[in-house]
């Protein structure tokens, strides 16, 4: 029984047109979506919070983060892609995050250009963007403090989530990408598409373009790659299917004093033991 060997996501990228990365918040869930055929897992800030059952808005320090995409990539033979979201602080503390993360095996880490402490992107209320600059030195100094090229720096800009146009997302994507971002992903969180296909448009693909399609769930995998995307992250539709599983199971079984509705609609035991790898760790045990 050993420990599962991952790629780097540089070269899963390098080998998929396009990626298809899902949230989780645990190696559980990252196993699963390992089995779906997902090529990454998004250890989620969203997910972890709610995890603990509390906001995504840096109330977690970075070693709790850390520990949640840790225990996920050690699970895993894809690699994992770290929320890291704002870099937990200024510049030194992004240098000290990417020592932390990529000696832990993690190769793919995702910052933001909101102020610290950050709010959840959805959350009501408004959202305050770093300088662009200011980021774009956040950006240089995670690019300086990695230990191997295989290190991949995602550069999030915010600008739609703030209310800021398409023209002003792209002007920071390009300083992002000049400071040496490996990627750069635009959120967006109207209902369409468009504010992300008018960022496509404008895109001079100087490096790969990551999306989060929330709140636009419509769009195809293939209309998206069509459309000049290289990487799509899931971050959520996992943790919301778990509440909603969760709450029907524990609501039918105290409310009909018994298990026998929700035993077809939930996971054997062989299989939760098939998924914790139970016949290799027996006969580790010689
Ligand atoms: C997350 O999954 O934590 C994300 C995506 O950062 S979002 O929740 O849309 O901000
Ligand atoms: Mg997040």
């Amino acid at each position: 029984m050993q420990r599962s060997i991952h790629p780097s996501f540089r070269s899963v990228l390098a080998d998929n047109e396009i990626v298809r990365v899902a949230g989780a918040n645990h190696a559980l869930g990252g196993l699963l979506a390992e089995e779906a055929g997902f090529q990454a897992v998004w250890s989620s800030s969203l997910e972890v919070s709610a995890s603990r059952a509390l906001p995504d808005a840096s109330i977690l320090s970075m070693t709790e983060y850390l520990e949640a995409a840790a225990n996920i990539q050690k699970a895993l033979r894809i690699p994992v892609v770290a929320d890291c979201d704002t870099g937990y602080g200024g510049n030194l503390n992004v240098a000290h995050m990417v020592h932390e993360f990529e000696a832990a095996g993690i190769t793919a880490i995702c910052i933001e250009d909101k102020l610290f402490p950050k709010m959840n992107s959805f959350a009501a209320g408004g959202q305050t963007l770093l300088g662009t600059k200011e980021f774009a030195d956040k950006i240089r100094t995670a690019k300086a403090a990695q230990a191997t090229q295989d290190m991949f720096v995602i550069a999030r800009t915010e600008a739609l989530i703030s209310g800021l146009d398409v023209d002003a997302a792209l002007e920071r994507a390009r300083a992002y990408a000049d400071a040496g971002a490996d990627a750069v992903l635009v959120h967006s969180k109207v209902k369409t598409r468009d504010q992300v296909v008018g960022f496509l448009e404008g895109w001079d693909n100087r490096v790969p373009v990551v999306i989060v399609p929330t709140t636009y769930p419509d769009w195809h995998i293939d209309e998206i790659k069509q459309a000049g995307v290289s990487v799509v992250i899931y971050a959520n539709q996992g943790l919301r299917a778990t509440v909603s599983a969760l709450r029907e199971t524990y609501r039918s079984v105290y409310e009909t004093g018994d298990s026998t509705a929700v035993e077809n609609s939930i996971a054997s035991v062989q299989d939760i033991f098939a998924l914790q790898g139970l016949e290799a760790w027996q006969k580790l045990d010689v």
